[in-house]
């Protein structure tokens, strides 16, 4: 028979002697990249990623062309059935950051895992290919019903149009509260400057939700 796990004789102790977490340690935060099906996001992932990113690819068969629509993006041959997974440390920004990636299979059908993985999660990057803007609204509409901020990235392919962000902001019906930027999902300074936009808006956003349900001061109370 295996031996019992040993137990500590004082449980407490052990936590007491715990170490704390560091002085000037990094925040850590979980960030999900979304978006439409083939709109970059394993592809942003891969691209800021510090360690080997964790990819969960599947061949696209004959079988699928009439449901996962390739127009636009021929050459794109798997795609994301679970999640990507991928980290970012920026000691440099203002607070120290790490970031935990989570990006997400941009099938429709997928959207459980979508709930799933946005648990916890402070914002979501949308990455949005303009020659498929319809995929984008599923998406946004998510991220809106469940209540996490999140960006707007407009990923700019060779030979897409290009629009202005505030062309996109009106197509997608965006508030003017959500923040629209442009980027090339492949280029790590670019996905990396969308995280830090998306950061910046959810604690904007923490701090304006906060003070709306601080308990306000009335002369009553003076
Ligand atoms: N030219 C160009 N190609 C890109 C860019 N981002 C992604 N791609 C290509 O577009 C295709 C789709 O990229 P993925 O990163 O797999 O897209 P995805 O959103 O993860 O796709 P799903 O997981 O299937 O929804 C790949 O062939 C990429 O190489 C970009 O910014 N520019
Ligand atoms: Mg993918």
């Amino acid at each position: 028979m295996p031996s019992p796990i040993p137990r500590p004789d004082d449980p407490a102790a052990v936590l007491r002697s715990s170490p704390l977490p560091r002085a000037g340690a990094p925040t850590v935060l979980k960030i999900v990249i979304a978006g439409g099906f083939g709109a970059g996001k394993t592809t942003a992932v891969s691209a800021v990623s510090e360690i080997t990113p964790l990819s969960t690819e599947e061949y696209l068969t004959e079988a699928s062309t009439d449901v996962d629509s390739l127009a636009g993006i021929e050459a794109k041959q798997t795609t994301t059935v679970a999640f990507d997974f991928g980290r970012l440390s920026l000691p440099d920004a203002p607070t120290p950051l790490e970031l935990f990636l989570f990006g997400t299979p941009g099938q429709d059908r997928f959207v459980d895992l979508w709930y799933d993985l946005s648990r916890g999660a402070v914002g979501a990057v949308v990455l949005v290919d303009t020659r498929r803007l319809k995929s984008s609204f599923t998406p946004i509409s998510f991220f809106e019903d469940i209540g996490l901020p999140f960006v707007v990235a407009v990923n700019q392919f060779d030979g897409a149009h290009r629009y202005h962000p505030e062309q996109v902001r009106t197509a997608l019906e965006l508030p003017a509260s959500v923040p629209v930027v442009t980027c090339d999902a492949r280029d790590p300074n670019h996905v990396a400057g969308v995280l830090l936009t998306l950061v910046d808006h959810a604690v904007n956003n923490a701090t304006t939700s906060r003070a709306r349900h601080a308990p306000s001061t009335t002369l009553q109370d003076a």
